[in-house]
């Protein structure tokens, strides 16, 4: 690895001098101006979104890449998909890939590089093409139904978790030629500069028949997801009840007559799951009427849930159909894509569950960091020094706590019998954490007499490892509780429609039972402590995208912008992190064999802390130190070759 190289900056932050929040992000601005967007931090690699096309992906840089190991060449993707590509082989161990930055940071894109170097490179034969394949075609599947143009990107992943999977204002359904009316349809982003959507529906098409979707199922897929698109122009009207009481009904039965015909649903059933809800105890069955508020509400979770429901059948498919061609018993590697932290003006649930999933990856990213160091040590024979460091641990107990943690109270607040609301669930918070040194409100903020008039009465603010985050609690108790009523489900299990029956099991009235489905945070917290699991049974590999402008634009490095998003991503902690042990390590065999390493370093008299020697590497402490040695094999170098120039000129 080149070291100093002056106007790129170092390769790897771990050799960064001095080492601070500014020299680092200059460092990164330095390197992107070079067009150089790939950085190390020992072996995690910094990713800056050039948004404009390299030169640096074509088959000639696979090929270089393949034959080099990890430091030898430019920092770049190809060598960390390499690294686990040859790890995965070699070693026999599943390896993961975690990508993570904000929206627009690259992510997608990044991922989508490590899928086409693996494809590059690994074994031929005919089964091996097939799947190949199925999994470079997965991705136009997964994007035309999980991908939405959004403010901050115009090929926005909204898949990360079913939660972001709305059907928000800012996010479109890239399905039907002429968006302009349909409700669920944001004008402002339902098309994109450049993109084709003809073309693109057939490259979907081709995609899914590709990996083994049948004529009749790509027709049914279709069906469902323009099914969401007629329900949100369901419109809602007020209507009374004879005693008075407000109601609510459809206005015009064209719209839900439509529906049933396409899914096969009787209109006047789903008018009544859309407009009533019934409660069941043990002895008796009550329907009450649902308000035009109310039922709005309930036609678009309903949407939501069907959108959500089709996405994750569409995944399962495609890893079942990639998994039969494969068989069972198969090495694994996974991308992971997903969210960064979020600080947005207004934090509501959505960024609340999102920066709970990263404050336990970063959990994992400290021990899974630290272990992997301890344990190379120990295959080394070096004595292991604890490191210190920040453990996030209080942070992940204050939110996921089984019964202590704020998730918990929010489902008790929402199962309490009683009036309940956001107030009474912040007002718990409030009560029992008023002395945690995480947690802030407004009123543990005038106990303490700190008047801080940036938080309003209804948030309260954690300290997450990468900042402090206000969250206002409006609306969490609706957004936890979202309740698919059960008159819904039941309605949507008598499709006559293969598909989208199957998508509602627990409306089969056989199945119902009286127990309340669990909450979406509790769902979150179970799927996060899935995802954990995996990732503890893998040999993890980081990727860290960050947005270098907001405006999409090649060339632009806003060195605010980008320290923020360093903070979040906690790069300076990782390289501390880092150089706490030995900041450098290099096998031994590339140049010299040990016994000749340790006798050209006794000759240079350094102190023994500095270095350490392993069973097959060398390990150097300071990145001081490796600069020194560097510069001492230059030297030695440059006497060489004066030497042989001497000698070469008194031969003539
Ligand atoms: V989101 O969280 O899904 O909204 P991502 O996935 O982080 O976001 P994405 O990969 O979609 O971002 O990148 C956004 C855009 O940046 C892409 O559409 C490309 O135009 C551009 N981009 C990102 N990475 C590269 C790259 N390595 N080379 C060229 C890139 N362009
Ligand atoms: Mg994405």
């Amino acid at each position: 690895m080149t070291l100093l190289e002056g106007s790129v900056g170092v390769e790897d932050l771990v050799l960064l001098e001095p080492l601070e929040q500014e020299s680092l992000i200059r460092n990164l601005q330095l390197r992107y101006e070079k067009k150089e967007i790939y950085t190390y931090i020992g072996n995690v690699l910094v990713s800056v979104n050039p948004y404009q096309q390299l030169p640096i992906y074509d088959l000639e840089f696979v090929a270089k890449y393949r034959d080099y190991t990890f430091y030898e060449l430019k920092p770049h993707i190809y060598a960390l998909a390499n690294m686990a590509y040859q790890s995965l082989r070699d070693q026999d161990r599943d390896q993961c890939i975690l990508i993570t930055g904000e929206s627009g940071a690259g992510k997608t894109e990044a991922s989508k590089l490590v899928m086409s170097y693996v494809a590059a490179v690994c074994g031929k034969g005919e089964q091996v093409n097939s799947v190949k394949e199925q999994l470079l075609q997965s991705n136009p599947v997964l994007e035309a139904f999980g991908n939405a143009k959004t403010i901050r990107n115009d090929n926005s992943s909204r898949f990360v978790s079913e939660h972001l999977l709305g059907l928000g204002q800012e996010e479109a359904l890239k399905l039907e030629r002429d968006t302009g009316g349909y409700a669920y349809l944001n004008p402002d982003t339902s098309s994109v500069d450049g993109m084709d959507d003809d073309a693109n529906f057939k490259v979907l098409q081709s995609a899914m028949t590709v990996i083994g979707f049948s004529e009749e199922e790509i027709r049914q897929v279709l069906e469902v997801a323009a099914l969401v698109l007629k329900l949100g122009n369901v419109e809602l009207v007020n209507e009374f009840q004879a005693n008075g009481v407000p109601a609510s009904g459809i206005r015009d039965g064209r719209g839900v007559q439509e529906i049933g015909e396409l899914v096969g649903l009787n209109s006047g059933e789903l008018e009544r799951a859309l407009c009533s809800r019934t409660m069941e105890t043990a002895k008796e069955k009550v329907v009450t009427a649902l308000n035009v508020v109310q039922a709005q509400y309930a036609r678009d979770a309903l949407a939501k849930n069907i959108y959500s429901r089709l996405f994750n059948w569409l995944v399962n498919r495609i890893n079942e159909s990639i998994k039969v061609s494969t068989g069972e018993k198969r090495k694994v590697m996974g991308v992971l894509d997903i969210y960064g932290f979020e600080i947005l003006e207004d934090n509501s649930f959505e960024q609340f569950v999102i920066n709970y999933c990263n404050e336990k990856l970063q959990q994992v990213f400290i021990e899974m960091t630290l272990k992997e160091e301890q344990e190379e040590y120990k295959r080394e024979g070096i004595p292991w020094v604890k490191v210190e460091y920040f453990d996030n641990g209080i942070i992940c107990n204050l939110i996921e706590h089984n019964q202590r943690g704020i998730l918990a109270m929010l489902d008790e607040e929402c199962l309490r019998p009683g009036v309940v609301s956001d107030s009474t669930f912040l007002a718990k918070l409030n009560q029992l954490f008023s002395k945690h040194s995480h947690y802030e409100s407004k009123v543990t903020q005038n106990a303490q007499r700190q008047y801080d008039h940036s938080m309003g009465l209804s948030c309260f603010r954690i300290c997450h490892y990468a900042g402090k985050v206000t969250y206002n609690v409006n609306s969490f108790i609706d957004k936890n509780n979202d309740l698919l009523f059960r008159d819904l489900s039941q309605a949507m299990w008598k499709a006559r429609h293969p598909l989208l029956r199957s998508l509602f099991p627990e409306g089969d009235p056989k199945q119902a039972s009286l127990k309340r489905p669990p909450t979406a945070g509790a769902q979150f917290k179970s799927s996060v402590t899935t995802l954990m699991k995996n990732l503890y049974s893998k040999n993890p590999n980081y990727i860290r995208c960050i947005k270098p402008n907001e405006q999409q634009q090649r060339g632009h490095f806003s060195f605010e912008l980008v320290n923020v998003q360093a903070q979040y991503l906690g790069l300076l902690e990782n390289v501390r992190v880092r150089r706490a042990g030995y900041a450098y390590r290099q096998a031994y065999g590339s140049f010299l064999e040990r016994e000749g390493v340790e006798k050209v370093l006794g000759e240079l008299s350094m102190s023994s802390e500095e270095l350490a020697f392993g069973k097959t590497k060398i390990f150097i402490r300071s990145p001081k130190t490796l600069f020194y040695l560097e510069e001492q094999r230059r030297l030695r170098l440059q006497q060489l070759a004066t030497l042989i120039q001497k000698t070469y000129r008194g031969w003539r």
